[in-house]
């Protein structure tokens, strides 16, 4: 039965929401239906479809009460949206349904793990959430909440860890049918920690170990954890919060990759590199799923929790998920390609080969804000200093992307990308491939720029609140490069 919540929050949304013209949304990248989305949530194939679900305010383009929004596609890049899921009307989780997963029942049934939030006063008169775990289970549309006590809470916890802090269960389901799930914790000691849970039937769950813990290096809390086996390493996924800024990592909330390898009988995670997961502005939140082709697929917000008062000029959303992009490791790293869905969004291939650039140059049939756009650049000589495209540009707008040859370094600059606010608009990365030629893919819409350096080697993301009549692109070497620029438009 749909609560009073769940049926105002599914009248709303369909009246406001279908309301929105797609011209107002990214053209492949999903938004919420109407309102405020956060992190991505159950991102799972079930029924023949990819589902998305996401945090979900839809009153207002800022964070509320947590409800699930929904959406599906056959293709990760057009979805079609469902009603919302869930909204907070039962006990546990009547100030929010936070972050959580999906897994499919032996019965065919989706369950819905994720962290309830209930607010209550403590002993000093001040108030807190008390977060726990809740299950709904439904038919891919539809989902009710079985229970009224939540499925994990603080009884599960290990000595010393929190009930303020506890969340965000990623469930999968193990070869032999049962159930695990890995959730984020906050222990004395341990700090932010990867908690690993087990049960036989998504329903009665056991503490099973601590996977890894950031104990003063990796941020004070954990969020969004995932965890899974990769070309034969495995991968523990985090959002480090607070994290200090040093190496590649700059303060606040970033996302983690701590790789290594797992022994599955022991439960013993060994962690062998730790990796940033992207080195960009707006990265959060991730979750992936295994493709029934076998493909590690990974979604994330495409948004830092830093640059939320910032928003699109007038749009009736806020927040956005990146296009998925399909995971790998090599050489100890992981390696990040957008799907190769994408590739069969194809339209027309303009290609400028070898292009000797001095100067700020123009290329004929190059352009756009919808598009994917591979440029291949290789100094001549130590006289360049740097190279700049400029993307998504006019008189008064554009986002750039310069690398310095000397120094190896990319620096991504949205300043002028029309943000109101000096929120963070410039980020660098040092360039890890140590070859004379820098190749970078980008993936522009409407109001982001996605960028894989050298195959999915790093990655840069930022939102962009552009005017969409900003289109130009353009290349300045200072000092001269040869240049390949090879453009396709997309056919969505
Ligand atoms: N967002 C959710 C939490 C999660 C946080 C609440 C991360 O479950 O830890 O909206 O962005």
């Amino acid at each position: 039965m749909d609560s009073t919540t769940l049926q105002k929050a599914r009248a709303y949304e369909a009246q406001h929401g279908a309301a929105i013209p797609a011209a107002e949304r990214p053209a492949y990248h999903l938004t919420p239906y109407i309102g405020w989305m956060n992190d991505p949530n159950g991102f799972s194939f079930y029924q023949g479809k990819y589902h998305l679900f996401y945090q979900y305010y839809p009153y207002g383009t800022f964070w509320g009460p947590m409800h699930w929004g929904h959406a599906v596609s056959t293709d990760l890049l057009h979805w079609d949206y469902l009603p919302a899921a869930l909204a907070p009307d039962s006990p546990s989780d009547k100030d929010g349904c936070f972050s959580g997963s999906a897994a499919e029942l032996p019965d065919g049934r989706q369950l819905l793990l994720y962290t309830s939030v209930r607010r209550e006063e403590q002993p000093d008169g001040k108030t807190r959430d008390v977060q726990t775990q809740s299950v709904a289970v439904g038919d891919g549309i539809h989902y009710e909440k079985p229970f009224q006590t939540p499925v994990l809470d603080e009884r599960h916890l290990p000595d010393g860890f929190s009930r303020f802090d506890f969340r965000d269960p990623k469930i999968w389901q193990e070869p032999d049918g049962s159930y695990s799930a890995v959730l984020v914790g906050q222990g004395k000691t341990e700090g932010g920690a990867a908690l690993l849970f087990h049960s036989a039937d998504g329903f009665r769950w056991e503490y099973v170990t601590i996977l890894d813990a950031s104990r003063g290096e990796y941020g004070v809390m954990w969020e969004c954890p995932d965890f899974f086996e990769l070309d034969g390493k495995q991968v523990l996924m985090v959002g480090p919060m607070e994290m200090q800024a040093r190496d590649e990592f700059h303060n606040g909330h970033c996302v983690i990759a701590l790789i290594g390898s797992y022994d599955p009988v022991n439960h013993r995670f060994v962690r062998e590199n730790v990796q940033l997961m992207d080195e960009g502005i707006d990265f959060y939140a991730t979750q992936t799923m295994q493709a029934p082709d076998g493909r590690r697929i990974m979604t994330a917000w495409m948004q830092a929790w830093a640059g939320i008062s910032d928003q699109p000029h007038g749009a009736k959303w806020f927040g956005q998920t990146i296009c998925p992009r399909e995971l790998h490791i090599r050489d100890g790293r992981l390696i990040q390609t957008p799907v190769r869905e994408l590739d069969a969004a194809h339209g027309a291939r303009v290609l400028h080969e070898n292009v000797l650039m001095e100067g700020e140059t123009a290329l004929e049939g190059i352009g756009g804000r919808v598009a994917d756009l591979r440029v291949t650049i290789t100094p001549e000589g130590k006289e360049c200093r740097a190279f700049t495209i400029k993307l998504a540009a006019d008189g008064a707008h554009s986002t750039t992307l310069t690398y310095e040859p000397r120094t190896r370094r990319l620096i991504l600059d949205r300043s002028q990308a029309g943000f109101h606010q000096d929120i963070v608009h410039l980020r660098s990365c040092t360039v890890h491939s140590q070859s004379d030629t820098l190749s970078l893919r980008i993936l522009l819409d409407r109001n982001s720029i996605e960028v894989f350096l050298n195959g999915g080697e790093q990655t840069m993301t930022a939102c962009i609140y552009t005017p969409p009549e900003a289109e130009r692109i353009t290349f300045a070497a200072d000092g001269a490069a040869r240049v390949t620029v090879e453009q396709y438009a997309l056919h969505l």
